[in-house]
């Protein structure tokens, strides 16, 4: 079995250098900890920046001690971090990717230091990666190795996990690198994101920027699948309720209760950062107080503010706003017994942090953004008694899945205003009902089942690119079609014409045939064994036209017209039209509603077009005209195609299948079957052919075909080898 190798920008260790002397504390995150039994186990490896700038001779030690621990350092010089980590990642796609474009800065030195330092990761990843291994990679600051990897290593298994939000596609465009960071993120194989908006969000963004469509979160990136998908981290929630029940904590709680009092105390647990809504919550507290000065005396904000990116000008800036804030609150509202706020500018071990947890009656987690936020799980695995009540900020991942808590608006102060009264009146029962339903999901979606479901998808895509790779037309398979070809004594050829024969044009009306069809089309037909059917959903006039020149049979309309050789078109069955009129005028009520888009009227059958509607649009009228048109046509023996922007609807009785049917009945000596189709009207034909026909599929989408081929450029080089065998 391969290797996983994990990569992030920082490694699950802090180093701290005391006068050349180096200690090494394992870090407590939450990626830490839920990743330990994977990159411990096996040879399996970390990846990332060790968190210090050191000096070279310090390197060699650093990586020797770190590989015993399943790690490999990245070594970062201090210009490097100040450009890679603390310029692009954090203050220009933290900012962008939070929705604080007022903070976003655009430097192009920045970018190039972000590309060098994500080429310095991916080529250490490169080096260590062999076949079979998984490479796990994680979060804003490493966007680009996907990609970097995949230039190097096309066939590697690659994950890659978004831990903050994925922006609107309104704030990722303003980013100048956006494309180059969009192609980066396609290198993965599997996208995991905390919550579907953030999923949907980026699904936007590789369809407007990209051109790329989805089918359920599944894109085709150069003919190799990319599933992206939403999968909410969970914590390591047996740790959090042993710690919550430690003897170290019980003595911390004991001797924190003992100081402040009998008090009720309100919590909140952030590192220093604008996303998190300190300021914000701090002005809600203080509006609290005012409004309700019952509870002045009988409550205190307990809150402690990890610091972090302290280098960063804007963080500089909001520590003295919150310092600014905290002192003129306690100024105003402090007595000789008691004070407001309880303020920390620190960081905790975690039984102290066990304790708080314990201690407080409500926690107040108000995010401005947040992908996910732990410290609320965290809050809600350590209520062993289910008392205590979470209010928390729909901005956060975290909301999604924990419904149970106060849902508020973090800027809506009089709703956190009505929040905390609510929260601190809340009778016990109530408290418990919402405390056990919460711990029940996330005991369930715990940081384990998170490893296991990203990794299980991971494997899924994998096996449905291998799926769909047995199926790609190998040189082997290309002698076996040749082999049957020039055995054959009479052949009966489908060919789909668009995106099959010839490539798709902006103007649908240029497609006609190049002078290399032509020749093809010509030389073909020259062969009195091969008859040869093009099989379209064209307008009989059009194909009529183009195709003249040729001894050739054309089916038209998906069906619904048949055209044998030097004679004129005629209908494969009797058909009822009568329906049109209703639907044409269903039709004319969206071309109103939709510029851009027109109606053709066909003999049998109406098209919706929608190609030069406004992107996004175009795909949303669509989804409404079709659910209209499902709901009328329901009891009509019609239906509804989605093509390549457009909507057909049609008798149900016409289809590609019945006509193929019609041929075959004609040609019953026939030894030798192929049909090559691009889109799902093809499939009709697909499914009626004999077992022994060779069906291709251009393009690699699900299909009733035995074999696929990329181009419709394959198709002719096929076609051009069984002629000259
Ligand atoms: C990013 C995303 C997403 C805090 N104070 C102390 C301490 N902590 C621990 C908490 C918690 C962690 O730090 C903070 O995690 P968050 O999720 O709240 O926030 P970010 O650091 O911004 O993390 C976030 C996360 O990635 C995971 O995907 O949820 O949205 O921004 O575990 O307990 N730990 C100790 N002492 C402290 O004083 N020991």
């Amino acid at each position: 079995m391969g290797r996983t190798i994990i990569v992030s920008n920082r490694l699950p260790i802090k180093i701290i250098n005391d006068n050349g002397s180096l200690t090494y504390a394992a870090s407590e995150g939450g990626l830490a900890t839920g990743l330990d039994s994977v990159f411990k186990s096996g040879n399996n490896l970390w990846v990332g920046w060790p968190g210090i700038a050191l000096d070279d001779n310090k390197k060699s030690e650093v990586t020797k001690t770190l590989l015993k621990q399943h790690m490999k350092p990245v070594f970062l010089s201090a210009k490097e971090i100040e450009d890679f980590y603390e310029g692009f990642s954090n203050e220009t796609l933290w900012p962008n990717f939070h929705y604080f474009n007022q903070y976003t800065i655009y430097e192009e030195d920045l970018w190039i230091a972000y590309k060098k330092v994500n080429q310095k990761f991916s080529e250490l990843v490169c080096d260590e990666l062999e076949d079979g291994d998984t490479v796990w990679i994680h979060d804003y600051q490493l966007l680009l190795v996907p990609e970097m990897i995949r230039e190097k290593k096309p066939n590697a298994t690659i994950g890659f996990f978004l831990h903050i939000p994925f922006p609107s596609y309104e704030s990722f465009r303003l980013l100048p690198w956006r494309r180059e960071l969009l192609n980066g993120m396609l290198g993965s194989d599997f996208l995991g994101f905390h919550t579907y908006d953030d999923m949907r969000h980026f699904l936007s963004s590789v369809s407007r920027l990209a051109g790329l469509g989805n089918s359920n979160g599944t894109i085709k990136v150069k003919n190799r699948l990319v599933k992206a998908d939403a999968l909410p981290m969970g914590i390591d929630y047996d740790k959090y309720a042993a710690s919550a029940s430690a003897q170290e904590t019980l003595i911390r709680e004991a001797r924190y209760r003992k100081s402040i009092g009998s008090i009720k105390l309100i919590l909140s647990i952030d590192r220093l950062d604008y996303s998190k809504g300190i300021p914000q919550r701090l002005r809600a507290f203080d509006l609290f107080l005012t409004r309700h000065p019952e509870f002045n005396g009988k409550v205190s904000l307990f809150m402690v503010v990890v610091p972090s990116r302290d280098a960063v000008a804007k963080y500089k800036q909001l520590k003295e706003e919150i310092d600014l804030l905290v002192g003129s609150i306690n100024g105003r509202y402090s007595r000789l017994n008691w004070i407001p706020i309880h303020y920390f500018y620190r960081s905790f071990p975690l039984p102290a942090l066990s304790a708080f947890y314990r201690i407080s009656d409500v926690a107040l987690v108000s995010p401005m953004r947040d992908g996910m936020n732990l410290v609320c799980k965290e809050y809600v695995a350590s209520k062993l008694d289910h008392k205590g009540v979470l209010i928390l900020s729909e901005m956060a991942g975290a909301s999604k899945e924990l419904s149970d808590a106060i849902i508020v608006n973090p800027n809506d102060i009089q709703q956190l205003v009505g929040a905390m009264y609510k929260a601190l009146t809340m009778p016990e029962e109530l408290q418990i009902k919402s405390m056990k339903s919460m711990q029940e999901s996330l005991k369930r979606y715990n940081i384990h089942a998170w490893v296991k479901l990203f990794m299980d998808q991971l494997r899924n895509v994998k096996n449905d690119q291998i799926n769909l790779k047995t199926k790609t037309i190998d040189a082997a398979i290309e002698l076996e079609i040749q082999a049957a070809y020039s055995h054959s004594k009479e052949r009966l050829i489908f060919l789909d014409y668009d995106g099959t024969l010839s490539g798709f044009n902006a103007n649908p009306d240029d497609s006609k045939p190049d002078e290399e069809l032509q020749e093809l089309l010509h030389k073909l037909t020259a062969d009195s064994k091969n008859k040869v059917v093009v099989i379209s959903g064209r307008g009989r006039h059009t194909l009529e036209e183009w195709l003249k020149p040729f001894p050739l049979e054309i089916v038209a309309e998906h069906g619904v017209w048949l055209k044998r050789i030097d004679k004129p078109f005629k209908t494969l069955m009797k058909i009822n039209s009568d329906w049109k009129k209703d639907i044409l005028s269903l039709l004319e009520r969206y071309v109103n509603r939709t510029p851009g888009s027109f109606v053709e009227e066909k003999d049998y059958s109406l098209v919706w077009h929608y190609r030069k509607v406004e992107t996004g649009l175009g795909e949303v009228r669509t989804r409404e005209l079709t659910s209209h048109l499902k709901y009328m046509t329901a009891n009509a023996n019609l239906q509804v195609l989605e093509g390549d922007m457009i909507i057909e609807i049609k008798n149900s009785d016409i289809n590609k299948g019945s006509a193929a049917m019609k041929l075959m009945e004609i040609y019953e000596n026939t030894d030798f079957f192929m049909a090559c189709g691009d889109d799902w009207t093809d499939e009709d034909t697909f499914k009626v052919l004999p077992e022994t026909a060779f069906t291709i599929k251009v393009g690699g989408s699900e299909s009733q075909a035995k074999y696929s081929v990329n181009s419709y450029k394959e198709i002719r080089g096929l076609l051009n080898k069984l002629i000259e065998s």
